[in-house]
């Protein structure tokens, strides 16, 4: 049985016991966390607070924002930018970056998010989630700019998510393996309710969305087909799938459980790598499925290697239980030896 301990308690003895949670990483975990806690007020009233539906406007994705999409990031960048513990931010939901005005403290940290992860979830009741990384300011002048945000996944100092769904989950990476916290609405705290969180290397789950079938590379086709045949197949055994199309419900399943999730490249914009977002999707993903025994490609190599080129930049993914993902990885090497 985990220990029943706050937030709080568990980074200050974290900190204590293997010193790398500075004060500012800390500030800046419980900071976010407390900013998800007013997410997940909004999400939960629902209609209730007006906030379902659109907002009318696109962002640098050109996807339609929901109103919940703005107030989300909204609520990440104001309860961030006074502490002292940031330098910038980053959001999926604006162009470019956000530096931390010149009326308060520049920190030694940069905050990069998904605001409202899985939106076209969120007018029908559906799990979404808040994802976030975290990086080191690499340079100590003030001038903080979109090329400071370009590092490899590995060199994140934290990342996590939060979930928004039956309960209200906080799960959290410092590279020190996996915890997760419970919301107590009662008491309004983050109760540590399971940590060393272990991906079983093997799985009977794959979660992918199969209406593009049509249009992935021969290794998937060849992977996913496999899964299909069942125990009549080559595998030997029969596959469940799930698609929440929210990816970290998915995710959140799969450091529960074990699982595969692929989102991989397809044909029908070649010149695009995939769907999902490196600095803000895929590199925290892949830093928590990593802390927790899994493994996080494009397919062909590590996510945490990639070098980013630019801040909303696109990468395949393909991560979980590391058996999966390693057939997948050796599909594609076959597939390149042909
Ligand atoms: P599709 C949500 O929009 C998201 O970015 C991920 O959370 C999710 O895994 C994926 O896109 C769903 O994509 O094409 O199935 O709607």
């Amino acid at each position: 049985m985990t220990k029943r301990i706050s937030l709080t308690q568990y980074l200050v003895e974290q900190q204590r016991e293997h010193g790398h949670i500075p004060a500012q990483l800390r500030l800046l975990i419980e900071v976010v966390a407390r900013a998800c806690k007013r997410i997940a007020i909004a999400v939960n009233k629902g209609e209730l607070g007006e906030v379902l539906g659109t907002a009318g406007s696109e962002n640098v994705q050109g996807e339609v924002q929901k109103k919940l999409d703005i107030i989300s990031n909204e609520v990440l960048i104001e309860a961030n930018e006074w502490g002292g513990h940031l330098a910038a931010m980053a959001s999926e939901e604006m162009d470019s970056i956000h530096v931390v005005p010149n009326r308060y403290p520049q920190g030694e940290y940069m905050l990069l998010f998904d605001p409202l992860d899985g939106s076209s979830n969120i007018d029908v009741n559906v799990s979404i989630g808040t994802i976030f990384s975290v990086l080191r300011k690499v340079n100590n002048q003030r001038g903080v700019s979109e090329e400071d945000f370009l590092q490899p996944g590995k060199q994140q100092a934290a990342a996590g998510y939060c979930v928004y769904g039956p309960q209200t989950t906080l799960v959290l990476t410092v590279g020190d393996g996996v915890a997760m916290f419970t919301l107590d609405r009662e008491t309004g705290s983050w109760v540590l309710t399971s940590e060393n969180v272990q991906i079983p290397a093997d799985t009977k789950e794959f979660a992918i969305n199969m209406s593009n079938m049509r249009h992935w590379a021969p290794p998937v086709k060849r992977y996913i087909d496999e899964c299909l045949a069942g125990k009549e197949g080559p595998r030997g055994k029969d596959f469940n799938m799930r698609w929440v199309a929210s990816m970290v419900a998915d995710v959140h399943r799969i450091l529960t459980r074990g699982g595969i999730f692929m989102y991989p490249w397809d044909q029908r914009d070649p010149d695009k790598p995939g769907k999902l977002r490196l600095m803000y999707e895929a590199n925290p993903m892949a830093f928590l499925v990593e802390q927790a025994g899994g493994i996080a490609t494009n397919g062909h190599q590590r996510i945490m290697e990639l070098q980013p080129g630019k801040l909303h930049e696109r990468v395949s993914v393909v991560l979980g239980s590391k058996n999966e993902v390693q057939r997948v990885t050796d599909y594609h090497l076959q597939d390149a030896a042909r």
